[in-house]
């Protein structure tokens, strides 16, 4: 599976750390969104679904997580623990996040606004979806 990492440039100075994001400018679409996942519980495990049109790109900012996506043949699992690295996932990615640090916050750039229906929330309909 060929996943894209994003490698965000820190802009540092004697004061500590910034990353700036501007959409369209170093990632592939307009960010029409953005959410993040925090005080996660010790073990849950979110997601268990896909999207059928959702681009996003997920950072950890702080703390870390795993990020696996299966692409209904293939699995691959990425460690998020960088406030500098982050995952594209493209639509058609079945995604399981775990792992969840206490401190983790997962900072979510969508490129289109909350839609339910465009969320493929059962695995064998997402492999049916998948084939079609
Ligand atoms: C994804 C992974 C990485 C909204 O009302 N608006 C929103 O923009 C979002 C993202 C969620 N919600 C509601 C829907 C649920 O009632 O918030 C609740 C929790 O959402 P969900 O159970 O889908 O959360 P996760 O962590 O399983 O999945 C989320 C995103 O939904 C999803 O797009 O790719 O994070």
């Amino acid at each position: 599976m060929n996943l894209t990492t994003i490698n965000f440039k820190p802009l540092g100075d004697a004061r500590g750390s910034l990353v700036a994001i501007e959409s369209d400018l170093g990632i592939p679409f307009p960010i029409r969104r953005v959410y993040y996942i925090f005080d996660t519980k010790t073990g849950v495990e979110r997601g268990f679904h896909a999207h059928k049109k959702l681009q996003q790109i997920a950072v950890a900012v702080t703390g870390s997580c795993e990020m696996i996506l299966d692409d209904g043949k293939e699995k691959e699992s990425v460690c998020l623990d960088s406030s500098t690295k982050g995952l594209y996932i493209g639509p058609g990615f079945w995604r399981v996040m775990r792992n969840f640090t206490p401190d983790c916050v997962l900072l979510v750039l969508a490129d289109r606004h909350y839609d339910e229906s465009e969320y493929i929330r059962n695995y064998d309909e997402f492999l049916e979806w998948k084939k079609s």
